[in-house]
């Protein structure tokens, strides 16, 4: 039954938005797809590459791919990015007996790379842009919020799954695709000169967000100190855990995988744990405009990470698990700070649908950010009961 999400729309502003169906099907069939292309349909709701649902008709029967632009404005080496989901392909192959389905049947699956008719890239440029197709994976669904313990549980062991696969990836067979990606600091100072720079006009909203920075600037640096003191070290991650990136079989409700693979890179395992938390807890989602209702929910924390140290916590060293709740403060925290950062800077980043909306989802981010901090010692506390 693949239960996709259809927005509709595309993401990323330098999307050309009026490729006709034709011609994404023109690009899709660059790809060695096996039969021909009957539809391209828009697919999910990033923010940043476009995503197009590829249905083929083939000998044996319907396959679904997924086709994407590889937004060249965040990702500026898009063979880097191909270079990595590949080098994760190959490790995993070489391990073929950590995806062979569990006892009770499930099953791990990961999207894989579609090579090109033509080339040895596994990629297409159209229009000056990257394209590149990945397998689909059917039967499975995705949330963009989650409502229910035992799904937030799933969630949160899909990610520790995936960094537990992952662990002893080599971190040379990784290139930084995307440099400075959840540094703080580096967001930070970002933000000091766009602001110094910005001619968008101060509504009472937009000072509010700069005064809840300004408060804040201490903070930015507790996961970079702890790498610099050696508390915390680089491990292979996923760069972009949140909810919807966790793919649920759409019988058992089982995790199955993660996708969008475009930020696995080194890092600290604290974003990846962070940016599920931020994403799973927020029981309104980061679009919502109801700000005021807008918490973190203990409940769903305590599942998440339950399901997550189920999978990953052999792995987890205690440095790493005392750092748990500054992740989730500050990767909430920081992605306000990239929202507001790119409604000063005129939405250049983050596909947006009108002028305020960076704005808001920073609010969102910030007032999620202040839910976490009025619970600081009841997170600790469940992260210290689960270790
Ligand atoms: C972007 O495009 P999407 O939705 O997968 C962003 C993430 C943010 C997220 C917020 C490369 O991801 O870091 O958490 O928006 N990805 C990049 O919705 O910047
Ligand atoms: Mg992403």
């Amino acid at each position: 039954m693949g239960a996709v999400r259809i927005a509709g729309r595309i993401a990323g502003r330098s999307v050309p938005q009026q490729l006709s169906g034709d011609a994404l099907a023109a690009i899709a069939g660059r790809f060695r797809l096996p039969g021909a292309v009957r539809s391209v349909e828009p697919l999910g709701s990033g923010n940043v590459n476009a995503t197009y649902l590829v249905t083929v008709e083939g000998e044996h029967g319907t396959v679904r791919f997924v086709l994407q632009r590889i937004n060249g404005h965040v990702f500026r080496r898009p063979d880097l990015v191909m270079r990595n989901i590949q080098a994760l392909g190959e490790h995993l192959a070489q391990r073929p007996e950590r995806l062979a389905p569990g006892p009770d049947g499930s099953r791990w699956e990961l999207p894989l790379v579609v090579p090109v008719h033509q080339g040895d890239d596994p990629w297409v440029e159209e229009e000056g842009a990257c394209w590149r197709t990945l397998t689909f994976l059917e039967n499975a669904r995705s949330l963009d919020v989650i409502d229910d313990p035992a799904t937030a549980r799933e969630v949160g062991w899909g990610l520790g799954r995936f960094h537990h696969l992952i662990h002893d990836l080599p971190a040379e067979r990784l290139a930084d695709t995307l440099e400075g990606f959840h540094v703080t600091p580096t967001y930070l100072r970002a933000f000091h000169q766009v602001r110094a720079a910005s001619r968008v006009p101060h509504t009472p909203q937009l000072q509010g967000a700069l005064a809840f920075v300004a408060e804040r600037e201490a903070i930015c640096s507790v996961l970079e100190d702890a790498r610099a003191a050696g508390r915390l070290r680089e491990r292979p991650i996923h760069g972009d855990p949140k909810v919807n990136n966790v793919m649920l079989d759409a019988a058992s409700g089982r995790a199955i995988g993660l996708v969008d693979l475009d930020t696995v890179k080194p890092g600290l395992i604290h974003y990846d744990i962070g940016d599920c938390l931020r994403s799973g807890c927020n029981r309104l989602g980061e679009e919502t405009t109801d700000l005021a209702a807008v918490a973190f929910d203990l409940a769903l924390c305590e599942a998440i990470l339950e399901g997550y140290l189920a999978a990953a916590g052999s792995m987890l060293e205690p440095a790493e698990l005392e750092h748990i709740y500054d992740a989730a403060r500050l990767i909430s925290f920081e992605l306000g700070l990239r929202f507001l950062s790119d409604h000063l800077a005129g939405n250049v980043y983050f596909r947006a649908e009108d002028p305020e909306h960076n704005l808001r989802r920073a609010l969102v981010q910030f007032q999620l950010t202040e839910s976490i901090e009025a619970q600081e010692s009841a997170i600790r506390s469940l992260v210290e009961r689960l270790a």
